[in-house]
């Protein structure tokens, strides 16, 4: 067993080597560090002779985003390990494989998805992807069913809540989600342009009373396993195929959580797309094809949901209850038209911001997207509670 420590490309390679039946005895590999996320460092490594490759990806002790000065716990690489692990059994197909986990080194060694693209990346090139919003509805109305007290047994879910107790990550989305946009918080980082914006949303009382709700409610309602970070930077995708990663985030909240950090990023590459698309037909084109795909997104999951529930519901008046699998959903949608707002404001003005707006380079054009996705996300959160259909999320949206 080896002590942590974090690892050079050539610890890496032997690492990889020794993944049994993997790579050929002939295998001629190499490594190469690609990590650009917040967090973790990435190995890819491949082997020149038979084209194969594979990921390691290990937690560091720390935030990268910010050094050293910000610690954080390795156990977020055994969090990741199992629910990827978790996720591809409940959702087959949605995420990488996993090869191995070293809880020493906070090392998984996974499946390499270098033939996919980064969503994000994929929307800001414009292009269209045919199959997600039934792949990712899946991936949610599975994964979340099945953890919840709706579809597992009880008491082993109270174990599984308990095992995927995260509080240090949970901690970073309660403070960079939460709190930090709606007060004077040395996290926040948004440019000069926007303070008048930036302002306004910390003496926003309305928004406020709503942000403390959606707050309270991932602090304390351990509705399901979430992924907890389901952003498009968090899936690898083709037309054919959409792959799930980086759960690190995972614990027990809010389904609407998850189902929020996909519509908001959408929503941003929406607004974006003002800049990104070359002419007005094809921008015009992508927002349609964007906003159809949050509505069939709100669709299918509803659907695959219920039918979940309908033939493996475990609760006796859950499943009988007059209304209340209507209830049940309804809240669902609500929590998600506010997490949307507020999963949209904190790429704004705080700590970690999206590509979609930050690397369009005009100044007037940029500082405008970023007052847009604020005034959506507003509205979103102001009027989460009141939200009657996924329809009224896009009017939302498109009167803003
Ligand atoms: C300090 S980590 C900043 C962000 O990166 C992750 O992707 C999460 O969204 C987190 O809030
Ligand atoms: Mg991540």
């Amino acid at each position: 067993m080896s002590t942590y420590h974090p690892l050079t490309e050539q610890e890496a390679i032997d690492i990889a080597r020794s993944i049994e039946a993997f790579f050929p005895a002939d295998a001629s590999l190499s490594c190469k560090e690609i990590g650009d996320g917040n967090l973790n460092l990435v190995f890819h490594i491949k082997d020149s002779v038979s084209g194969k490759s594979l990921i390691l990806k290990q937690a560091l002790p720390y935030a990268k985003v910010v050094g050293e000065s910000w610690p954080l716990t390795l156990d977020r690489a055994r969090i990741e390990s199992e629910k990827l692990i978790l996720e591809g059994k409940l959702a087959p197909g949605l995420v990488p494989q996993v090869y191995k986990y070293d809880p020493e080194l906070a090392l998984t060694v996974m499946e390499d998805l270098s033939d996919h693209v980064i969503m994000r990346r994929g929307l800001i090139e414009g292009n269209i992807y045919p199959l997600f919003a039934d792949h990712i509805s899946t991936f949610i109305a599975n994964t979340l069913f099945f953890t919840s007290d709706l579809g597992m047994n009880q008491q082993q879910k109270k174990l599984q809540v308990k095992s995927f107790i995260n509080p240090e990550l949970c901690k970073i989305t309660e403070d960079l989600i939460f709190d930090d946009p709606y007060t004077l918080s040395d996290n926040n980082n948004y440019e000069a342009a926007i303070e008048d914006a930036a302002a306004a949303l910390r003496s926003n009382d309305e928004l406020h009373l709503e942000v403390a709700i959606l707050r309270e409610k991932f602090l304390t309602n351990a509705q399901a396993l979430l992924h907890g970070d389901l952003h498009t930077g968090s899936i690898f995708i083709t037309k054919q195929s959409t792959k799930v990663i980086d759960p690190e985030f995972a614990f027990y909240g809010p389904i609407g959580f998850d189902i929020g950090a996909v519509y908001a990023n959408l929503l941003m590459n929406y607004v974006a797309q003002a800049h990104w698309s070359k002419d007005e037909a094809a921008r015009e084109a992508h927002r349609s094809y964007l906003l159809e795909m949050v509505v069939s997104i709100w669709n299918q999951f509803h659907d695959k949901f219920l039918a979940l529930w309908e033939a493996h519901g475990v609760d006796r008046l859950a499943n009988e209850a007059k209304g209340y699998k209507q209830y049940y959903m309804k809240r669902i949608l609500q929590d998600a038209a506010g997490y949307t707002g507020a999963k949209m404001i904190r790429r704004i003005v705080g700590l970690s911001h999206v590509i979609d707006i930050d690397r369009i380079d005009d100044d007037a054009v940029r500082n405008s997207c970023q007052r847009q996705v604020l005034n959506i996300g507003t509205q979103l959160i102001i009027r989460n509670r009141s939200l009657q259909s996924i329809e009224e999320l896009v009017d939302i949206v498109k009167s803003n």
